[in-house]
């Protein structure tokens, strides 16, 4: 109940605050894009991250809540950065399953996407699987009326659902986030390749983007790539990183 009291003070008092992972294009290598993944900067307990607080967030029914605010932050960033000239970066922020089925936040996500302008393919959206499977006539209604208004849709932990090729075929989708147990095992076991090998050409096929998550080490950069990986994202290039922090990884490649 304490926490609950807290969460609902964060809320009030805007106590989260959009960190930043770059997304890096795997043939030039430079940063194309950021994942915003959302921290809770607690009074006392310092930064937390999401499993600190999003089950309870979902207990209290406040997911629908933090969608609205990451999309708008995401809205202003990019806006921000559009008028300081850096107009070809994305940012990608998460849909809950919550979310994605809530009448509130499909009602109000068209006007706050519109603030992009002509630019609202810069925002993606990740969902999981699992999300827009739980309801497939909701996800396909959501993920549709979010692809009308120019937004690029991500399938995130992608391999790790129950449906993975039906969604495939069922939902528009532009980019295939690879969950990083694929990255971590790609290496080592046959299977993993195997299954790698033939899906990426399957995702080329059908005009998707293709993702690595969890990159931790050079080899496995080079081993992505060999893959096929369109684009690279993990701790090897960077954390999840305050806005300032993401900006100074951008000054510092160009
Ligand atoms: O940042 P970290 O890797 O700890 O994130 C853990 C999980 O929390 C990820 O699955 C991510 O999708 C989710 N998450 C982080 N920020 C947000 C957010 O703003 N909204 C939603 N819906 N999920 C988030
Ligand atoms: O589930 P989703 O992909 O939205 O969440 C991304 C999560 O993965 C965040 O919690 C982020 O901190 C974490 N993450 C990002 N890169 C790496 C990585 O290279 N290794 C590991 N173990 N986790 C990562
Ligand atoms: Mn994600
Ligand atoms: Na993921």
């Amino acid at each position: 109940l304490q926490l609950e009291n807290e969460l609902r003070y964060a809320i009030s008092k805007s106590q989260f605050e959009p960190f930043l992972q770059p997304i890096l294009d795997a043939k030039t290598m430079q940063i194309i894009g950021f994942e915003m993944l959302t921290r809770w900067r607690h009074p006392e307990k310092g930064i937390l991250p999401p499993v600190e607080f999003l089950p309870y967030l979902a207990q209290l029914n406040l997911m629908p809540q933090l969608d609205l605010w990451t999309l708008k932050q995401a809205v202003e960033l990019l806006s921000a950065w559009q008028r300081k000239g850096l107009n070809t970066l994305s940012v990608a922020i998460n849909l809950s399953a919550e979310g994605l089925q809530d009448e509130r936040y499909l009602e109000l996500a068209p006007s706050i996407i519109q603030r992009l302008g002509p630019q609202t393919d810069r925002l993606h959206i990740e969902v999981t699987e699992n999300s827009a499977m739980t309801s497939i006539r909701a996800g396909k209604y959501s993920l549709s009326l979010l692809n009308d208004l120019g937004v690029k849709i991500s399938i995130d932990d992608f391999g790790t659902g129950y449906s993975s090729l039906n969604y495939l075929k069922s939902f528009p989708a532009h980019k295939i986030k690879f969950d990083r147990s694929f990255i971590m095992q790609m290496e080592t076991d046959k299977t993993t390749k195997s299954i790698l090998k033939a899906l990426i050409p399957l995702c080329h096929d059908l005009g998707k983007t293709v993702v690595a998550e969890g990159v931790e080490t050079k080899e496995s950069i080079h081993y992505a790539k060999m893959l096929g990986f369109d684009q690279l994202q993990g701790y090897y290039f960077s954390k999840p990183v305050p806005v300032e922090q993401a900006e100074a990884l951008l000054a510092a490649q160009s």
